[in-house]
């Protein structure tokens, strides 16, 4: 498990919706703005591109306390000593995952389905992303969108902290913790946004009494 305070406001970065500002600036910006948490996700680039990134974040993000995972890419992760790795249910098992990783990384398992959620072992896996909650141009094949009902309902199969992704934006924050999730997981909301410190405060601005 982890903290779930990290998993408040979580940045996914994508580098063509980062492309004018670049990956490390955008995440600079957010992170100061208040994201609790990055992935580093990158479908199109080889691994030693991946180290690369993940080290030029890990140093953005030096001194902030905010943990950095890396996507799919297990072999990047541990090279760059990333804070831990981010697998989807198409991806090697969180078993294995954890094996490579060794018991002190964070490992974080997307999770559509209710029977995802209910095989998801909290003895190798720090937290669930859950999702999608919206469809989203993003994540070209995404699963079918599951609601803020559906979200609620999966929230409440498991123990282990949980974050919400599928389209959400600001407005969408305070509904996610009411269904229960500890954050929300954002790309598009964020990178790429014109001015990332305001689009990232407005996820809190939505969250105040
Ligand atoms: N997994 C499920 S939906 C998604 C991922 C990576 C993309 C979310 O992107 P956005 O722009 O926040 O909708
Ligand atoms: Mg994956």
């Amino acid at each position: 498990m982890i903290p779930r305070d990290h998993l408040r406001l979580y940045l996914v970065t994508d580098p063509g919706l980062c492309r004018a500002r670049g990956v490390v600036e955008t995440v600079a910006q957010a992170v100061a703005a208040g994201v609790t948490m990055v992935q580093l996700r990158d479908k199109e680039a080889s691994t030693p591109q991946r180290v690369a990134l993940a080290r030029a974040l890990k140093a953005a993000l030096r001194g902030t306390g905010v943990p950095l995972v890396v996507n799919d890419d297990l072999d990047a992760a541990i090279a760059a000593e990333a804070d831990g790795a981010h697998i989807g249910q198409g991806d090697v098992s969180a078993r294995a995952a954890r094996a490579r990783l060794g018991s002190d990384k964070i490992l974080g398992l997307s999770c559509e389905t209710p029977e995802t959620v209910q095989a998801a072992d909290a003895g190798l896996v720090d937290y669930l992303g859950l999702g999608p909650v919206f469809g989203t141009a993003t994540k070209a094949d995404h699963k079918a969108p599951i609601g803020f009902d559906g979200l609620a309902r999966l929230v409440a199969l498991t123990g282990l902290p949980t974050v919400a992704i599928g389209g959400l934006k600001a407005q969408h924050h305070a509904q996610v913790l009411a269904s229960g999730a500890d954050g929300s997981a954002v790309v598009s909301a964020i990178c790429g946004q014109p001015d990332i410190a305001t689009a990232t405060r407005r996820f809190f601005e939505e969250v105040q009494p």
